[in-house]
């Protein structure tokens, strides 16, 4: 069970502890009302020092001596109008029509989403790119956008950075005026793992329009365009930028792939520019795309689609530099990147080394390389922050090739195959999820339906079973539920389908749905699901933005709300204390609103008493205040 449970996690790193501890100490709550948020936070910070967060616990340290990153000075005075000014005062066509006319490669940074999604398992905190967004807006006002919001940075926020997701996109946007925010959504799976109805999807694009998102870049896990439409329309309703992506795998050059060659990506790019998509996105996200097949794939969708085209993609293989300059030859309009601190490995390519390759040639950046370099430094201290969160992951791999993770899942489930005990049977991992993709027929893997393939390779590993195991159909299997689910057709339908034999055996003869999964789903009722929440917390107000979270995520949002109660703002906390707490002698300060900073001091450590508590003494703006904990070691 425990196995099983692990499987179902999303993002797998569980966290049923902060949970059990609050379900432990219910009596903390009757306190909740009467103490204010800086009593909540000395709480937050007592607890830290004295049990230590279960985030960072038996994972590396950073350096003792690490200090609070400062983001570099502005470099001009004012900012000046970048993309954001042409989406504003001329709307999403304008943007396009821009795009198509520049005659440099178009940068989109990825740092505050995909870089620390894929190289430290998405667990960067708000505070850390809030504090370098004025930096982007003064100094880099010719970037095409800057990715920070959406993919798995949505639950993470909530689950294991206590922190509200939307606040952060609040926050970013009103520092970056003249920048493109953007977004990954996962189409009818919203920022989640599974479909949800119609009305959530909408109601959810259109909050985060409101809130700050300029960008969308729309993908199905299996490029079923069927199933983007209602997320594509809900874009298109507000009025901001729709890019609609491809999700790439296989490769077009290879012959014994033929599933997915230059016809079936022209084809799928057809379908999205009639569905009425502003850009068109390739999403490699899993770094397949190779130099000499982006060249012909890029021609081609240029010369036949006549969209903007913005490529991604991962540096897993050590290659994709060599494919984004065989792309900006090929014409592609924009590409990611991540600052050269976060890019590499399973990140996107480095930021920097593209605008100097490109430097002098006619698809030169414009891009200002010292500023890059500064913000660089930045992020370079930022990282060192999050040690604890390193994959360890030290060389390319072209083993990306064989088993096609993307780059947000490979290290991620290294970490699985660990806590399961076979991380010295990696390769077999590896050769196992790419036997399961076969047997699922060739399918493209991206969240959600990459978490289906890992899931069934794990248990494949974990338990002996080979694929014709797997396949005999006198053989009793017993699949994760994520592949039954899958299989019945939730999650839409691959190109072809899924193959008829493994269908059955999963399915026990039960009839898939072929239809779209989202039609079939009821509307939520929203008003009903609204008074649950509030009644859960004795009639206690939610805004919207809190309401979304919780139709996307019921559970992670109401412990988030919980540990909100008893903690307070703890994103406003520096982020080594909040992995690490304080130490004697220490002091920090604490921005709770704008302009209201809290100076906190640890003075001392007191003994556990026979109560098994312990008593942290701190100064708050100079006044003595003690504060107790719970010693849960
Ligand atoms: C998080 O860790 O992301 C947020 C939850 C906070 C739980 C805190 S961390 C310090 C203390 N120790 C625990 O076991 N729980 C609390
Ligand atoms: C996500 O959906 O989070 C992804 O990054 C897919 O590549
Ligand atoms: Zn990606």
């Amino acid at each position: 069970a425990f196995v099983e449970n692990l499987l179902k996690h999303p993002t797998f790193l569980n966290n049923e502890y902060h949970t059990k501890f609050i379900d432990q100490t219910p009596e903390l709550f009757q306190f909740e009302k009467r103490r204010d948020r800086a009593t909540r936070l000395l709480t937050f910070v007592a607890d830290v020092t004295v049990n230590g967060n279960p985030e960072t616990e038996g994972r590396p340290r950073p350096p003792a001596d690490i200090r609070t990153p400062r983001p570099p000075e502005n470099r001009h005075e004012s900012f000046l109008p970048g993309t954001r000014q042409i989406l504003d005062e001329q709307g999403p066509q304008a943007v396009a029509d821009w795009m198509a006319a520049q005659k440099r490669l178009l940068l989109t940074d990825t740092t505050m989403r995909d870089g620390h999604q894929s190289l430290l398992a998405t667990r960067m905190r708000s505070i850390d790119m809030v504090r370098v967004a004025p930096a982007y807006a003064h100094n880099l006002p010719q970037l095409f956008s800057v990715e920070c919001w959406g993919g798995a940075t949505f639950d993470v926020a909530y689950r294991f950075l206590q922190e509200c997701p939307w606040q952060r996109l609040r926050d970013i946007r009103a520092r970056m005026p003249n920048l493109l925010t953007q977004m990954l959504l996962r189409g009818a799976n919203g920022v989640g793992y599974t479909t949800y109805p119609d009305n959530v999807v909408q109601g959810f694009v259109r909050q985060a329009a409101e809130t700050g998102v300029d960008v969308f870049r729309v993908f199905d896990s299996l490029n079923w365009v069927e199933n983007m439409r209602v997320a594509m329309d809900a874009v298109l309703d507000t009025g901001k930028v729709l890019e609609g992506a491809i999700c790439y795998t296989g490769d077009i050059l290879d012959p014994n792939r033929a599933k997915y060659d230059l016809t079936y990506y022209v084809e799928m790019a057809r379908q999205l520019k009639a569905a009425g998509c502003h850009v068109l996105g390739l999403k490699d996200m899993a770094g397949l795309l190779k130099p000499a097949s982006a060249s012909v794939l890029f021609k081609a969708l240029k010369e036949e689609i006549g969209l903007p085209i913005h490529f991604h993609t991962h540096d897993t293989s050590g290659i994709a530099g060599a494919t984004i300059l065989a792309a900006a030859e090929a014409g592609v309009d924009a590409v990611d990147a991540a600052m050269d601190a976060f890019s590499g490995g399973t990140s996107q390519p480095c930021l920097g080394s593209i605008v100097e390759a490109l430097r002098n040639t006619p698809r030169d950046t414009g891009i200002d390389i010292e500023a890059v370099r500064e913000i660089s430094d930045y992020w370079g201290q930022v990282r060192a922050q999050y040690a604890a969160f390193e994959s360890g992951l030290m060389a390319p791999a072209s083993e990306v090739y064989l088993h096609e993770m993307p780059g947000g899942q490979f290290t991620n489930l290294k970490a699985q195959a660990r806590s399961l005990g076979l991380e010295d049977r990696w390769s077999e991992v590896a050769r196992t999820y790419a036997d399961v993709n076969r047997m699922f027929g060739d399918i493209v893997k991206v969240t959600p339906s990459s978490k289906v393939v890992g899931d069934m390779a794990l248990m494949m590993v974990s338990q002996g079973l080979s694929r014709a195991d797997v396949e005999n159909p006198d053989r009793e299997v017993a699949f994760p539920d994520s592949v039954i689910d899958m299989m019945r057709g939730n999650l839409g339908q691959p190109p072809g389908g899924f193959p008829e034999a493994i269908t059955r055996k999963v399915l026990k003869g039960e009839t898939p749905l072929t239809e779209r999964p989202g039609a079939s789903v009821p509307p939520a009722d929203l008003d009903r699901l609204r008074a649950e929440l509030e009644a859960q917390f004795d009639g206690l107000k939610f805004d919207d933005e809190d309401f979304n979270g919780y139709l996307m995520y019921p559970k992670v949002f109401t412990d988030y709300t919980h540990r909100h109660q008893l903690y307070g703002p703890v994103r406003t906390l520096p982020t080594r204390t909040f992995f690490y707490g304080m130490e004697p002698g220490e002091e920090i300060t604490a921005e709770i609103d704008p302009g209201k900073t809290l100076e906190i001091r640890l003075s001392a450590i007191g003994e556990t008493t026979e109560e098994g508590e312990v008593r942290v003494f701190f100064e708050l703006n100079g006044q003595p205040r003690v504060i107790r904990v719970p010693n849960r070691k």
